[in-house]
């Protein structure tokens, strides 16, 4: 049975980019179809109310956002050339460039009306209330991913035009081959080419066509659905957790952009998983439960 559990749902990318991942690292993995709005009954006990998809699971310990859900799989499939020593800084930073800013450019462009006809979520008006509603509620006190359409816009096309360029220069962002900046700008472009009245506005920039492709091309890898209540009966059912040093007894850790929903616990020591905040919590019911954050990103205050 594969060590990994990804909670995700079909539609989103940031999930993309780790199931592309897994594929391109052929590490095999469970997978878990989360709903694509709250509630998530089964899911919320093993995070500890963070709300951000994807997660992934390794028996008792959750791994949020996909920054660190990266080096987890990178260090597990023997991926380091998805992170070259020589330029490891500059192609985290790409990656983080691509994971906010321009998602947040692509957010505005695959949700504009043109965009909309087709899409599942807004087949009928109770359904875009609901996903409006869930959204709203997901968003509280951040306008982290809000931006105009036509500042949007612009800088999209911008940017495709330079991507274009440099890509009729060498197969992939840092080179000849992937590294993780390539997955990080691929599932940005995956939200806009599933939208089918986008795609013709992507065809004509051939380089970069081309360059999708051949990401494409790595797949998902070998995947085994699993259902949400055996993916917390399995973590209910393994072993304690050895005992970690404890750093805090009780903090409180959250994203510094949108999804700002705590997770509280005490802040532990976890050797195997560097620049993380690792929270241990109690769930009832559950018993102790390990929450890894990227310290990128994410804020620890002491409660
Ligand atoms: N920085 C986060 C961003 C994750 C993110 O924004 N995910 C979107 C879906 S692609 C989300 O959480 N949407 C709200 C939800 O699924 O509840 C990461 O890398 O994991």
């Amino acid at each position: 049975m594969p060590d990994f559990i990804l909670h995700q749902y079909a539609g989103s990318p940031f999930s993309e980019k780790v199931r592309l991942l897994m594929g391109y690292l052929d590490l095999p993995s469970q997978q878990v179809e989360i709903p694509v709005i709250m509630p998530r009954p089964q899911l919320m006990p093993l995070t500890g109310g963070y709300r951000r998809t994807p997660v992934l699971q390794r028996g008792r310990e959750m791994y949020c956002d996909t920054a660190l859900i990266a080096k987890i799989l990178i260090a597990q499939g023997e991926g380091q050339a998805l992170l070259p020593q020589a330029q490891r800084a500059v192609i985290e930073t790409v990656a983080y460039w691509a994971d906010t800013f321009l998602f947040r450019v692509v957010v505005a462009v695959a949700f504009q009306p043109k965009a909309l006809s087709g899409n599942p979520l807004f087949e009928s008006d109770a359904e875009a209330a609901a996903f409006m509603a869930d959204r709203a509620e997901f968003s509280k006190g951040s306008t982290a991913l809000q931006m105009d359409l036509a500042v949007a816009l612009s800088h999209f096309d911008l940017w495709l035009h330079q991507m274009n360029s440099q890509l009729g220069a060498q197969a992939f962002l840092f080179g000849q081959a992937p590294t993780l900046a390539d997955f990080s700008v691929y599932h940005c472009l995956w939200f806009i080419a599933e939208r089918p009245a986008l795609v013709a506005d992507l065809a004509v920039f051939p380089e970069v066509m081309r360059w999708f492709a051949q990401m494409t091309a790595f797949g998902h890898g070998r995947v085994q659905p699993m259902g949400a209540e055996d993916a917390l009966q399995l973590a209910a059912s393994e072993p304690f957790l050895a005992k970690q040093k404890v750093l805090s007894p009780s903090v409180s850790v959250c994203p510094i952009d949108y999804g700002l929903q705590p997770v509280t616990g005490a802040l532990v020591e976890a050797e195997h998983v560097p620049d993380a905040y690792s929270v241990l919590r109690d769930e009832p019911g559950l018993g102790e439960v390990l929450v890894h954050f990227p310290r990128l990103g994410f804020r620890c205050v002491d409660l």
